[in-house]
């Protein structure tokens, strides 16, 4: 395990590394109250640091570095579990390395990422899927994602979980009372409560189905917006993302490499793409111009990775149908100036769309989403949600050892063969909520954390 050691007083910037009006930074450890408050001067000396109970904030001026808040939190009232402290300062970067300078001259250790949530989970104050919840939560970007980590930070996966490993223990309770009494009496009418199994595997399916969801609001989709040059590409991805980012113009050819932004769209967050735009392939082969002719390149190897492809045409010039592909939304941009003929057989299926006046980008948006949303399975409320692949992959585990378990009782082995399964399975949910740890594990979770968290 890296530099993880639990008795250092650790220390961290818990906001983003930028100008801002107030950074708070974060001290973990044993001692940190006592160590900090002599350089820390208040109006009155009652309000010194030592002298104050938890969970209070104190004003004062430290070592003169800074005039700052400081919120101290004794024994395991804090986030971490231990005593802690939260220095709120002036958010200037100058500001900031002056006091975590100082917190270094105290012999305190730089945190890594993660190592504060590390502390919290190995001080009992959240399990696993909690800890997890917070980085994801962190990351969230929309809506839905958002309210599925928050729902897990509260601890509605590990609630889940628990609920499935107990009816778990009692399968093996009900198992091994048999065995204990079939060395002595008949062993034939030994029973195994296979519907109980049977209800549990049902229970971590639907926990693995939801994945797709979970996957689709953390870490949402590509979306390629492509057509000939001059449909009006930029222009779209200059409305998704309410802002001018790429250039529009009557010139052909103007978007010569791809843009990439982000958004959302109905709470799914979008990583967009504006790209070069085909021409035809005639007279791509004419192009004298090598960077269009890279950039039309480019165009075509994004279409490939993209989830979903929106292919626009000008519906004011003659439209072009040779484009096909399933994970593609047709749209004929420019109503506002194309003949009413445009949108008629056998154009009736595409997307009537003006950028200009905004005529049918609502459509667009709600049909793009349902697009993205087919095939997953949108769970039903107050269940919980998954979006990590350890919980997935543990859960995958815990439910093919419990159908092993099924297919042996069936073949009519031993009762005691079947246990193994059962506990193989145990053991995998133990992983999820933290039950069941190695180092590796720890290392592998927290190290996808920020510092400071
Ligand atoms: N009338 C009209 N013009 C549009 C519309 N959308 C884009 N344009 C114009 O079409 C031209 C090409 O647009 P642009 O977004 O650069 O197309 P791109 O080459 O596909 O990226 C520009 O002059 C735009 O102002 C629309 O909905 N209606
Ligand atoms: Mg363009």
């Amino acid at each position: 395990m890296k530099n993880f050691d639990a008795n250092d007083i650790i220390y961290a910037p818990a906001t983003a590394w930028a100008m801002g009006a107030i950074a708070v930074i974060r001290v973990s450890g044993e001692g940190c109250i006592d160590a900090i408050s002599p350089d820390f001067k208040t109006a009155n000396r009652k309000h010194s640091l030592s002298e104050r109970p938890s969970s209070t904030a104190t004003y004062g001026s430290l070592k003169n570095l800074d005039d700052c808040v400081i919120t101290i939190y004794r024994g395991n009232k804090s986030y971490t579990g231990e005593e802690s402290l939260e220095i709120s300062c002036h958010g200037g970067l100058q500001t900031v390395k002056e006091i975590l300078s100082y917190l270094a001259q105290k012999g305190f250790r730089k945190a890594e990422g993660g190592e504060f949530t590390l502390r919290a989970f190995l001080h009992g104050k959240m399990d696993l899927t909690r800890a997890e919840a917070v980085n994801e939560l962190i990351k969230s970007r929309g809506e839905a994602g958002k309210a599925m980590a928050l729902d897990r930070l509260n601890g509605s996966l590990y609630r889940r979980i628990e609920s499935i490993r107990s009816a778990l223990l009692s399968v093996m309770g009900k198992i091994e009372v048999q065995l204990d009494y079939s060395e002595d009496e008949i062993g034939e009418d030994l029973t195994f409560p296979s519907s109980e199994v049977i209800l549990c595997i049902s229970r971590i399916e639907a926990l693995v189905k939801s994945f797709s969801a979970g996957r689709l609001y953390s870490q949402g989709a590509r979306v390629v917006i492509c057509g000939r040059t001059n449909a009006g590409k930029s222009s779209l991805f200059n409305l998704f993302l309410k802002q001018d980012r790429a250039i529009v113009s009557p010139v052909k050819g103007t978007t010569r490499d791809f843009l990439e932004a982000q958004c959302t769209i109905n709470s799914i967050p979008i990583r967009l793409y504006d790209t070069a735009g085909f021409r035809d392939a005639l007279e791509a082969e004419k192009l004298e111009d090598g960077i269009e002719k890279e950039g039309i390149k480019r165009s075509e190897e994004l279409v490939d990775s993209a989830d979903l492809i929106i292919y626009m045409t000008d519906a004011s010039e003659p439209v072009d149908d040779s484009f096909d592909m399933s994970r593609c939304i047709k749209v004929l941009n420019k109503a506002d100036i194309a003949s009413e003929m445009s949108f008629k057989a056998p154009f009736d299926s595409y997307l009537r769309l003006s950028v200009n006046t905004g005529e049918g980008f609502n459509e667009l948006c709600s049909f793009l989403s349902s697009k993205l949303e087919e095939g997953i399975t949108l769970p039903l409320s107050g269940d919980p949600v998954i979006e990590n692949e350890r919980q997935k992959d543990n859960l995958e585990r815990a439910c093919s050892s419990l159908k092993a378990a099924l297919d042996k009782e069936e073949q009519g082995l031993p009762l005691d063969l079947i246990t193994v399964d059962i506990q193989e399975a145990l053991e995998a949910l133990g992983e999820i909520t933290g039950e069941v740890t190695t180092d590796d594990i720890l290392d592998n979770i927290f190290s996808n954390f920020c510092v400071g968290k």
